[in-house]
């Protein structure tokens, strides 16, 4: 990770929101876009959180810390990404992480993403049943269903949504689904059915536009 991140990227780490918070606006001042910020330092940091985490170097509270020092980030820098020039509505998504998957920090990003770039966005939340993913994609008359997942135990509930997609003859066509998040892969996707991957939120943006042309 380039240098200039070490501060930022030390604030995680410690879960200190204060001097996390600190390090970002500086960051942004300096004339960092907010989507390299995350790409670059904040996602690269959070592996490593969950890698100490999963060879118990630290525990749920560390690992809690850390996330909650990034949400506080998230909501002081996403503001910026409003900032920057939207086009004219392109399309409409509904968005959500899965059932059984509470991770949201990635998500809430993508999201912003899509709504900057011109998409109209319906935020779901967490945990969201394949069923009211889906109840929710008619309401809103989705032309795409965005689906997150950070845990491989969340890969099945991000299928079940494209299998009753492909199971109703009412659905079929409909909409099309987009897939990403840790555990996700242009192979997952492929196999599982889904239209498009994205690996971040500047892919998102991509193959969501992608979709449309
Ligand atoms: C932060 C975090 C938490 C926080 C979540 C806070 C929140 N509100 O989100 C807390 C502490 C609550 C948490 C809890 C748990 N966690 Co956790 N967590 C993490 C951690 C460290 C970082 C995730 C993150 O926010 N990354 C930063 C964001 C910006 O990146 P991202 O989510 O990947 O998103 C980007 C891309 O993936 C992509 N993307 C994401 N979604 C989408 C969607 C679309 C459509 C597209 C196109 C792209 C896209 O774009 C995003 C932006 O560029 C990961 C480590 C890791 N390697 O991911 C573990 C991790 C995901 N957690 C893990 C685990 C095990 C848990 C717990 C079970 C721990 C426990 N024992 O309780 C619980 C589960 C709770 C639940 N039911 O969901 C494991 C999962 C293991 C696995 N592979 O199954 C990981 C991998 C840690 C590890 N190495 O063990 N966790």
């Amino acid at each position: 990770m380039d240098s200039e991140y070490q501060s930022l990227s030390e604030a995680i780490h410690a879960g200190d929101k204060e001097s996390g918070i600190k390090e970002a606006l500086a960051l942004v001042n300096r004339g960092k876009k907010v989507p390299q910020i995350f790409i670059e330092c904040i996602e690269p940091t959070l592996v490593e959180v969950g890698d100490q985490f999963s060879r118990l170097d630290i525990f749920l509270p560390e690992l809690m810390n850390s996330a909650s020092t990034t949400k506080a980030i998230q909501e002081v820098l996403l503001p910026y990404l409003a900032d920057e020039p939207s086009q004219s509505r392109k399309g409409r998504i509904v968005i959500c992480t899965v059932s059984g998957d509470l991770h949201d920090i990635g998500k809430n990003i993508v999201k912003t993403m899509l709504e900057v770039n011109g998409f109209e966005l319906r935020d779901l939340g967490v945990d969201v049943p394949a069923a009211s993913v889906i109840k929710a994609a008619v309401e809103f008359n989705a032309d795409i269903i965005a689906l997150s997942a950070l845990m491989l135990p969340s890969l099945p509930s991000m299928k079940d949504v494209i299998d009753i997609l492909r199971e109703n003859e009412k659905y079929k066509g409909r909409f099309k689904v987009i897939v990403g998040g840790g555990p996700v892969s242009q192979d997952w996707a492929d196999k599982a059915g889904a239209n498009a991957y994205g690996d971040n939120a500047i892919e998102a943006v991509k193959v969501a536009h992608a979709l449309f042309t």
